[in-house]
Order: structure tokens, then C-alpha cells, then sequence
């Protein structure tokens, strides 16, 4: 381990991920289930400093008013013993049958409402546990045919209910920020928002929207083909990088949940460059929990299940190491400025221009070499490789 986590890293897991029993698809669970508390001990043990959860993690859907109290109460004091913050808390509507049509925007509205009074007293308890941020990952709000699902009513719903959400949240007063966490598929045929890009765009026409931001998962974007690092600069750009959730994929197919760093490693670095160092240019950036939504893999047992949280949070101090390294390095502040990398920061018109000015300058257009200037070599090669030396060197 290149060095114990502390607290100032922020490394924080979904109760979920570690206590994946790993039952799939096409098997049973190969791992017991523990109670939740000993999850959190030994997360806390292992150098996490915050946990999250679904309220099902913790209280068996169903339970009674006093039951889920006692086991709350219980779930609490283990994490304040450990030490852990309880820093998001999100909902699950996916897990049970009531849901298979999805939550927010089933096709059933008394579905929608009972997923509504779900969300909303999960929100109290958030609040009250002190959490931050609410997830909310629609993961059955879709379809598998587009003629059964009307998009139309279906983003109505959607926004209807996340209004009412940010609405109660505002009027009771809770620091809480709602984030919704994009994916393509899975178990949905198909997922509405599903990517960083179309929640953006639902998140403008929210009336609520200053408190909705994102939660973008590394291996969700990359299902869709989409780079994760773009993704979330175009979310910190609007403001709207709420919270993360890293993992591993490897390309285009289910969803793997793989340890950070074990899908796509230089992808991975440049996220870690990105979260650590900031746009190199300057700009937004982000100070939130690094956050893992992973799960130990089918073939690992209890053991497998630490040494895989533990190697979330190596992979990434051993890239947060590297990308430092390649920021400070001399020859790669030449090669930003080689490439053009920092002057594009710089803006189109001249301070005070104005485009009356820009259509008199000759130099802009008629007097313009297009093609000297279309012989400058960008040497991007030359600063990825740079990139690469620092990553494997
Ligand atoms: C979440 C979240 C996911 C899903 C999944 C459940 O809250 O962020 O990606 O639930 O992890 O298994
Ligand atoms: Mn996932
Ligand atoms: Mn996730
Ligand atoms: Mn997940």
C-alpha cells in the first residue's frame, strides 16, 4: 500500500458493495451476509472514512415504525464508534416487484406515489443521519420496449417527483443536495438518463434545480462508450459534480462494478488527475467524498472482500501519487504549452473586443494563412506518452 488512507482522502463505500453476497444472475450468493454492522467496522478498520447506504441495506423492506428505529439506532451508534460519516443515503426502488415497472415513473401511480412516500421519509432519516447528499439512481425507470414507455409523460413523472423531493427538502430545511446518478442500461433495457449529458439536460428544466446535481458512476458512462473524464468536467463546468461513484469497467457490456483502476487504467488516471489537480487550466473542482460503488468480485470470499476495498483506495493514492508527479513534471508544463493545452483557456475575443471588431480584423480572416496555421504540429502524442511514463515509468 503506498500509504494508509486518512480522512482527508475522503474514501468512503456503499454499504452494498462490500456486502454484496454476490448472488448474480445465474447463481447463488458465494458469501455470507453479515450484519451491517460489522460491514461498517471493518470498512472504518480498512481506512474508510464515510459509508453510504440504501435504507433496504440496513432495514429489511417492510419493516415496522419501531423495528426499523431499533435497528437504525443501532446502525448508527456502530458507525459513530467507528468513526465513519454518514455522508449520502439513497433509495431503493428497485429491489422489490412493486418496482419492475420503476418508481418515479411506472406506468401505476399509486406505484409512483408509494415510491414517493419511500424517497421522501428516506429523506428524513438522510437529514437526520446528517448525510449531504441524496443518490437517486433510477435503475428501473425505463423499458425494455419503446412502445409500452410515453417519454413524454415518463420525464414529466420524473420531474414531477424530483421537484416535490427538492421542494420538501428546501421547505423542512435539510442541508441535503439530491444527485442523480446517470446509466444506460441494466436492468432496464433501457434507462431514462442515461448518461451525464441527458441529466444535465433534465436538470435544467427542473424548477428546483439549484439543489439536483449528478452522481456519475466511472462505469456507467463507459457502458455507454462515453469517456468518464469528460463526463465529469462537463459536470463540474455546470456546477453540478455533486458526488461520485468510482469503479472499473472494461468497455462496452454489463455492468461490472470492478475495483478503480482494474477497467480502464489510463482512463482512471486522468479521473484521478482531474479530481486531485483540477483542469489544468483552472476552473470548478471538486472536493466531495471518493466515493466506491464497486463489489468484490463472485469469485472472492470474505477476505477477497477487504483486499479489494483496500485496493480501490491503493489504486487510487498510487494514481493520485503519479498525477501530481506528472502535473510537476517540467516537461509536461512545456508540452501544455506546446500543445496549445493552457492557451485555450485563454478567451476567443480580445478583452473588450467586440465582434464588430473581430470582422475588421484582417488578420483574423482575409490576411489569415489557414494553411501555415494547419501545418502546426500539436504534439498531443508526445503529451500522452509523457502521460504514460509518468502512469508505468
Ligand atoms: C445505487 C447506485 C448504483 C446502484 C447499484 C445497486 O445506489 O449508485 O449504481 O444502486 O449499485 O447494486
Ligand atoms: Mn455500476
Ligand atoms: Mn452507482
Ligand atoms: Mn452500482
Amino acid at each position: 500500500m503506498v500509504r494508509t488512507p486518512t480522512a482527508d482522502d475522503k474514501f468512503s463505500f456503499g454499504l452494498w458493495t462490500v456486502g454484496w453476497t454476490a448472488r448474480d444472475q445465474f447463481g447463488e450468493a458465494t458469501r455470507p451476509a453479515l450484519d451491517p454492522r460489522e460491514y461498517a467496522t471493518k470498512l472504518a478498520e480498512v481506512g474508510a472514512w464515510g459509508i453510504t447506504f440504501h435504507d433496504d441495506d440496513v432495514v429489511p423492506f417492510g419493516s415496522d415504525d419501531a423495528t426499523r428505529e431499533q435497528i437504525l439506532t443501532d446502525f448508527k451508534k456502530t458507525t459513530d464508534e467507528a468513526g465513519l460519516v454518514i455522508e449520502m443515503v439513497t433509495t431503493n426502488l428497485f429491489s422489490h416487484p412493486v418496482f419492475k415497472d420503476g418508481g418515479f415513473t411506472s406506468n401505476d401511480r399509486s406505484v409512483r406515489r408509494f415510491a414517493l412516500r419511500k424517497v421522501l421519509r428516506n429523506v428524513d432519516l438522510a437529514a437526520s443521519l446528517g448525510a449531504s447528499t441524496f443518490v437517486m439512481w433510477g435503475g428501473r425507470e425505463g423499458s425494455e420496449y419503446d412502445g409500452v414507455k410515453d417519454v413524454n409523460a415518463a420525464l414529466n413523472r420524473y420531474r414531477e417527483s424530483v421537484d416535490i423531493v427538492a421542494a420538501y427538502i428546501k421547505e423542512k430545511g435539510y442541508g441535503l443536495r439530491i444527485a442523480l446518478e446517470p446509466k444506460p442500461n441494466e436492468p432496464r433495457g433501457d434507462i431514462l438518463l442515461p448518461t451525464v449529458g441527458h441529466a444535465l439536460g433534465f436538470i435544467a428544466e427542473l424548477e428546483h434545480g439549484d439543489i439536483v446535481g449528478l452522481n456519475p458512476e466511472t462505469g456507467h458512462e463507459q457502458m455507454a462508450g462515453l469517456n468518464y473524464t469528460h463526463g465529469l468536467g462537463q459536470a463540474l463546468w455546470s456546477g453540478k459534480l455533486f458526488h461520485i461513484d468510482l469503479n472499473g469497467q472494461r468497455s462496452i457490456k454489463y455492468d461490472q462494478d470492478l475495483v478503480f483502476g482494474h477497467g480502464d487504467l489510463l482512463s482512471a488516471f486522468f479521473t484521478v488527475d482531474l479530481l486531485e489537480n483540477g483542469f489544468p487550466g483552472g476552473g470548478p473542482t471538486y472536493d466531495g467524498p471518493r466515493h466506491y460503488d464497486y463489489k468484490p468480485s463472485r469469485t472472492e470470499g470474505l477476505e477477497g472482500v477487504w483486499d479489494s476495498a483496500r485496493a480501490n483506495m491503493e489504486t487510487y493514492l498510487l494514481l493520485a501519487e503519479k498525477a501530481k508527479a506528472y502535473r510537476a513534471d517540467p516537461a509536461v508544463q512545456e508540452a501544455f504549452v506546446t500543445s496549445g493545452v493552457l492557451e485555450l483557456s485563454e478567451s476567443t475575443l480580445g478583452e473588450g473586443e467586440s465582434v464588430a471588431d473581430l470582422l475588421a480584423d484582417r488578420t483574423a480572416f482575409e490576411d489569415y494563412d489557414a494553411d501555415a496555421a494547419g501545418e502546426r504540429e500539436y504534439a498531443f502524442v508526445r503529451l500522452n506518452q509523457l502521460a504514460i511514463q509518468h502512469l508505468i515509468g
